[in-house]
């Protein structure tokens, strides 16, 4: 008994201890990753149109509660289905649409936002001429708007060089895939 407590305990060491560098190697790995990728994978973003500033608070917060609390309006659109019994008639926060890092509406999202009494999109538009100002320079992959506006998104900032748009949604953004700088939201 006594001839093999040595080996096995100087086995289970080492295995503790591969255990342990693997474990500290998986953080590295964590650590550097999210160095890599900050931002809106790791919290919910919005843009608003009114000071063209993107405000961040940690995934899983309220949205709405949020955007009230930075724009000090009541928060309109978020019901993303059934838009048509949306009420108006008092200055509120609006949704316009969203863009997403992958096909399909999926991935790290950014919303965009307008300040308005009627509904956003009916006889005026919203640009955000460079994403690149928010951590999205030639990255969404699909997107989507609601209430009564469409998006388009361009290849360059200043809604310069290639279109792709207007659509009330689309899952892809065809050759304009991770190529994106500018979008407008009009009806
Ligand atoms: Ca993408």
């Amino acid at each position: 008994m006594m001839k093999l407590w040595k080996p096995v305990a100087a086995s289970r060491q080492a295995l503790l201890i591969v255990l342990l560098l693997a474990i500290s190697g998986l953080h590295a790995a964590g650590r550097a990753e999210a160095a890599l990728n900050p931002g809106p994978t790791k919290s919910e973003c919005f843009i608003s149109y009114e000071t063209q500033k993107m405000e961040c608070a940690p995934r899983g917060t309220d949205i709405q509660q949020f955007i009230t609390g930075k724009t000090g309006l009541p928060v309109r659109g978020l019901e993303k289905k059934d838009t048509s019994t949306l009420e108006t008639a008092t200055l509120s926060t609006h949704i316009l649409g969203y863009i997403y890092d992958d096909n399909y509406f999926a991935g790290g999202t950014l919303y965009f936002t307008a300040n308005t009494v009627d509904y956003p999109c009916r006889g005026y538009s919203y640009g955000f001429p460079y994403l690149g100002n928010y951590g999205w320079h030639d990255r969404a992959s699909s997107m989507s708007a609601i209430q009564q506006c469409r998006v388009a998104i361009w290849e360059h900032p200043n809604y310069a060089g290639a279109q792709y748009g207007f659509y009330y949604s689309t899952y892809t953004l065809g050759p304009l895939n991770d190529k994106g700088d500018s979008v407008v939201f009009a009806q």
